[in-house]
């Protein structure tokens, strides 16, 4: 029974698989937690363009994320469409300072819009949304002036020149959000992420996110959870959260674009083991969660 996932090629039609995977549902930001109102904000981590962030505003709250802006002409944030809430949003740059902010949508409605036709260039930017009307200030005060609600504009308040400190709290509303994004991209990578569906016995499907791009990864198996150090070879010294017991390389996949997803086929005494992904990128080599085959 040792090498039953070799024998039955648990994992196939890798290159394919890989194709498919990752770009349909991998570009949008998902607030973790509560994201924080001030500096240094909430990263947004994944590879490539970002094109939603979704959240939740509680009452009072504002939520700060890290992005990078690639293309400055390019760049627009909206919430049209994605709340009901009466929104607003505010752009900072990477030390704080304000630099464009809209209220109310110029196209209509009470949601938000904010172009980049205040962005001097590509690079990091904090993106800030609130309900209206829960305003930054600086330590010299409002760092926007309330009004005009549906004009966007650059910092026109007292606080302009000095950089976020603090957020009145005349937000009360409470909701989900989408913000809507073009050029944009996330601010940081992903760590390496498992996750498996399917039924065992039978087909299931490894999904990953947050590699390299290009690499080989490799899946390993064991029957427990654990933290077995890898004790020779070019990942020596890295310590899994997989036990000895029934530890194998099953297979070593492509890593694709960093994201993407592989089909397989497990036999019955591999349900309920455990799967990790490593990459050869180092020393300690780059792991994944541990995930449990169904
Ligand atoms: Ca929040
Ligand atoms: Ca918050
Ligand atoms: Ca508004």
């Amino acid at each position: 029974m040792r090498n039953y996932i070799a024998r039955v090629g648990v994992i196939v039609g890798v290159a394919t698989a890989a194709l498919l995977g990752g770009v349909a549902n991998g570009q949008i930001w998902t607030e973790s937690g509560d994201a924080p109102d001030l500096l240094p904000g909430q990263e947004t981590q994944g590879s490539g363009a970002l094109t939603q962030i979704d959240g939740f505003h509680a009452a009072n709250d504002a939520d700060l994320y890290k992005i990078t802006i690639a293309d400055a002409g390019a760049f627009s944030a909206t919430t049209t469409g994605g709340t009901s809430l009466d929104t607003q949003l505010f752009l900072f740059d990477s030390n704080g300072f304000g630099v464009t902010s809209d209220d109310d949508d110029p196209n209509g409605g009470l949601q938000s819009r904010i172009t980049g036709q205040f962005v001097p260039g590509p690079g990091t930017y904090y993106l800030a949304i609130s309900a209206y009307n829960m305003d930054p200030s600086s330590s010299s005060g409002l760092i926007w002036n309330s009004s005009p609600f549906n004009v966007e504009r650059q910092p026109d308040g007292p606080g302009a020149g000095d950089p976020l400190e603090s957020w009145n709290s005349s937000g009360s509303s409470e909701g989900e959000y989408s913000i809507f994004l073009t050029g944009a991209e996330f601010a940081g990578t992903a760590g390496l992420d498992l996750i498996i569906n399917g039924e065992c016995p039978g087909n299931i499907f490894v999904s990953w996110s947050g590699a390299a791009p290009n690499t080989d990864m490799g899946v390993l198996f064991a029957y427990n959870e654990g933290s077995y150090t890898i004790p020779g070879g070019p990942c020596s010294g890295t310590e899994l959260g997989l036990g000895r017991g029934g530890l194998r390389l099953v297979t070593v996949l492509d890593s694709g674009n960093g994201s993407g997803r592989a089909e397989g086929r497990v036999v019955a005494c591999a349900c309920g083991g455990f799967l990790q992904l490593i990459v050869v990128d180092g020393n300690p080599c780059s792991t994944s969660n541990v995930a449990q085959v169904p």
